[in-house]
């Protein structure tokens, strides 16, 4: 019967998470899938989210299903957060939010409301961008094709002929941005860049679907959210899947959301019906718990300003682990740049190793990181940097 099934070649990230798993050396490395692990290696419990986790058991009654949406006290703290208190499209009803299953899930949602409402549209990805972005949008039916992004010579940005493709895109393209630590290159946009783009996307009527997957791992909270506050306040209609799995080390509870901010109110709830529809058709409503706990960090007085000291401690991490890889693999090799280390932003950095290179990491010194050399810093930690920076000083000598 399913002899015609063939073989699953595995996914770059998870397959090779799930290798590493099962790699049995006890001094293997994990620098593979994109996941924030403390100083001792392990996946954190924020203290915020565990006190919220408390409450809401404590509170806790019947679980009925939740509406097609999500919850509407998880939808409104996702606004405050991404928006800001302030924002006037939201204040106007402009702005529609679903909770999602993950940000993964958010981007599946869009996709299929871009699909249907915009059959024609190209969606437009960075080079190279996360690999699952092509991969959810073409399960959408969607046709991606890939915008220049990031300068191999320089392990900068190609902004100019970045906004060179825009300009001349086919209208109404939908083009795929990461609002912060982008993955997986680590180089972002400046606030200038961001500024520099939004006439743009007007001129040629693009669909701006941004994806804010690290938010508070770049510069800030507020910060990380700047791309997302701006083209609200410049007046475009744009999508943004946020997630909570690295803010709130909450991965596998898949606390995401999709937003879609709407030229009107009038357009906002029908954008909102047919994204209930969407989900009635994929998996009915999300689930309950986890969203609890994010919106009750979000909104309860005292673990807010937790879970904000929690980010910058995490953020503060990451950086003294650049720092310490830069300098230790600068002293074993004199003679080349890891300066991107430090300039690179977020959880990851681009290291140009080649896939051979990776390889051999992987089965000589059990140093794990995606065949593309992206390298998940947030890995690192102060007791196994040194060997990190001793193997890849072995295999690029
Ligand atoms: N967007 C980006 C840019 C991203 O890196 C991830 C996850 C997601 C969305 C999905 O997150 P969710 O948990 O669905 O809210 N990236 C890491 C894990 C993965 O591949 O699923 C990674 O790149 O390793």
């Amino acid at each position: 019967m399913f002899q015609h099934v063939e073989a699953y070649p595995g996914d770059p990230i998870l397959s090779l998470n799930e290798a590493f798993g099962k790699d049995p050396r006890t001094n293997k490395i994990n620098l593979s899938i994109g996941i924030y692990f403390d100083d001792a290696g392990k996946i954190p419990m924020l203290p915020s989210v565990r006190t919220a986790e408390h409450k809401v058991v404590a509170d806790a009654g019947a679980r009925p299903y939740l509406p097609m949406e999500g919850a509407a006290n998880f939808r409104t703290a996702v606004q405050e957060l991404l928006f800001g208190a302030d924002s006037a499209a939201v204040k106007a009803g402009r702005v529609v939010t679903i909770q999602a299953v993950g940000s993964s899930g958010g981007l599946k949602v869009g996709g299929d409301f871009i699909k249907r409402y915009f059959p024609t549209s190209t969606m437009l990805v960075s080079d190279p961008t996360w690999d699952n972005h092509k991969a959810v949008f073409e399960g959408c039916g969607l046709t991606v094709k890939t915008y220049p992004y990031y300068d191999a010579a320089t392990g900068g940005l190609r902004f100019d002929a970045m906004i060179e493709a825009l300009k001349v895109a086919e209208k109404k393209s939908i083009v795929l941005l990461h609002a912060c630590c982008h993955n997986p290159t680590g180089v972002d946009l400046t606030q200038e860049q961001w500024q520099q783009l939004v006439p743009v996307l007007k001129e040629r009527e693009l669909i701006a679907f941004l994806d804010l997957a690290y938010q508070g791992y770049g510069d800030g909270i507020v910060e990380d959210a700047y791309a997302v506050r701006l083209l609200a306040e410049q007046g475009l209609s744009f999508f943004v899947a946020n997630s909570f799995s690295k803010s709130m080390s909450l991965y596998g509870e898949r606390c995401g959301a999709l937003s879609v901010v709407c030229p009107d109110a009038a357009q906002a709830v029908n954008v909102l019906g047919q994204m209930k529809a969407t989900i009635r058709r994929n998996y009915s409503n999300p689930p309950l718990h986890g969203g609890q706990l994010v919106a009750r960090v979000l909104s309860d007085p005292e673990l807010r300003p937790m879970w904000e000291a929690e980010v910058v401690a995490m953020r503060d991490r990451i950086q003294l682990m650049r720092r310490k890889l830069h300098d230790v693999l600068s002293a074993k090799l004199p003679g080349r740049d890891f300066s991107y280390f430090l300039t690179q932003r977020g959880m990851f950095s681009y290291t140009g190793l080649t896939a051979e290179q990776c390889d051999r990491l992987k089965e000589e010194f059990g140093v794990y990181l995606v065949r593309s050399g992206r390298m998940c810093i947030a890995g690192l930690n102060t007791g196994n940097v040194e060997a990190t920076a001793s193997a890849i000083a072995a295999v690029l000598a």
